[in-house]
């Protein structure tokens, strides 16, 4: 299952899956600030690339909510982890916009890194309690003026999304962002 939309010159994709097997030059990850590792996202990709990302992880030691960081990708596919921290989900104004700034931040750090094709997971919409259905507005409000702030950078932004529900979530709002 997949849909898809080209913005300019990028193909955006929406498929349902597992991040870890994304065959994308950059995969980014929901961290915490401290990066430090944990659950969902965030320990698959860990468990899948290998201990080299938390070690360059701890080296950088910190990212706030809203920024991004990037790493080697061990063992994965891709060429680099990019790590940016999404907000805890708390009704708050600024929570849209740090949301919005985890997502362009993270294209703005692969496209000065030259990477090509970007996969993202839905971030803070687990452990950090974001609703997806708002969620998948923002980010992918958030991913469009991205890709349009970086002309050429990326072949393809592609969203892998873990179940039935993020995956509808996203489709319904593709509908309604582009
Ligand atoms: N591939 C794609 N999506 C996944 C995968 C996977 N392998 N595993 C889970 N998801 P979460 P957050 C989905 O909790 O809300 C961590 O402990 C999941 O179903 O990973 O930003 C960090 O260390 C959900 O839709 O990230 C932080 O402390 C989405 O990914 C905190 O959780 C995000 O869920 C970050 O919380």
């Amino acid at each position: 299952m997949a849909a898809e939309k080209m913005i300019n010159h990028t193909k955006l994709i929406l498929s349902q899956g597992d991040i870890t097997r994304a065959d994308e030059e950059a995969i980014v990850n929901a961290a915490n600030s401290a990066l430090a590792g944990g659950g969902g996202v965030d320990g698959a990709i860990h468990r899948a690339g290998g201990p080299e990302i938390m070690a360059e992880g701890r080296a950088i030691g910190h990212c706030p909510t809203g920024e991004a960081v990037i790493t080697t990708a061990g063992k994965l596919k891709a060429k680099k982890v990019i790590h940016t921290v999404g907000p805890v989900y708390r009704g708050r104004p600024e929570d849209p916009r740090l949301l919005a700034s985890a997502y362009k931040n993270s294209l703005a750090l692969a496209a000065k890194n030259k990477l090509k094709s970007v996969a993202f997971p839905s971030l803070s919409t687990g452990a950090y309690g974001y609703p997806v259905d708002q969620a998948a507005k923002v980010a992918l409000k958030a991913v469009k003026e991205g890709i349009e702030a970086h002309p050429g950078a990326f072949e393809r932004v592609h969203f892998v999304l873990f179940g039935d529900d993020a995956y509808d979530a996203y489709c319904r709002a593709l509908d309604g962002v582009y």
